[in-house]
């Protein structure tokens, strides 16, 4: 079991589009781990893209990131991680696959709607960041067994 951290953007916010979102991780099944609706501060942001704090975008986004509020989701299941990459698609909207959640909801650089973790490495980090331990519940599900292969 790998766990990710998902944060729908203040567009998908703005845009009332959490739940269609959400919809395509529970339909490919992932578990929720946690979720939270919450507003970004400075700090955080700033740790959370520390890797980019040199890139041009990194003023904007930050700017963005903390102009409305986001939805922080913990999700599980078998390689989560590569998982909900592959739903979100492509960084840019214009260039992601129809199919995917940005090929399907949006056209922008920055507007891009959805944040997954890149590596299992980054959403435990991503994770720790926005969810305290007793935030995040462990229970089963009643496919469970359907979903995995052992
Ligand atoms: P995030 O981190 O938001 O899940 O997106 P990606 O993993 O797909 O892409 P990223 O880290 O390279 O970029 C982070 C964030 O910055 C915005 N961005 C990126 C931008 O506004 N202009 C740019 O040129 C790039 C590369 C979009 C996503």
């Amino acid at each position: 079991m790998e766990r990710t951290l998902i944060l729908f953007k203040p567009d998908a916010v703005q845009r009332r589009l959490c739940g269609r979102l959400l919809s395509r991780f529970e339909d490919k099944g992932l578990k929720i781990a946690g979720m939270k609706l919450m507003r970004i501060s400075d700090e955080l942001a700033a740790q959370h893209y520390a890797d980019h704090v040199e890139r041009p975008f990194y003023a904007g986004l930050v700017k963005f990131m903390t102009s409305a509020p986001v939805i922080a989701l913990c999700l599980e299941g078998g390689r989560a991680v590569s998982v909900a990459r592959k739903l979100m698609g492509a960084t840019f909207g214009f260039k992601a696959e129809s199919g995917t959640i940005r090929g399907d909801f949006g056209i922008s650089n920055q507007f891009n709607l959805i944040h997954g973790s890149d590596s299992p490495e980054s959403a435990e980090r991503e994770i720790g960041l926005f969810f305290k331990p007793e935030e995040l519940q462990e229970y089963g599900l009643c496919d469970d067994a359907w979903l995995a292969d052992e």
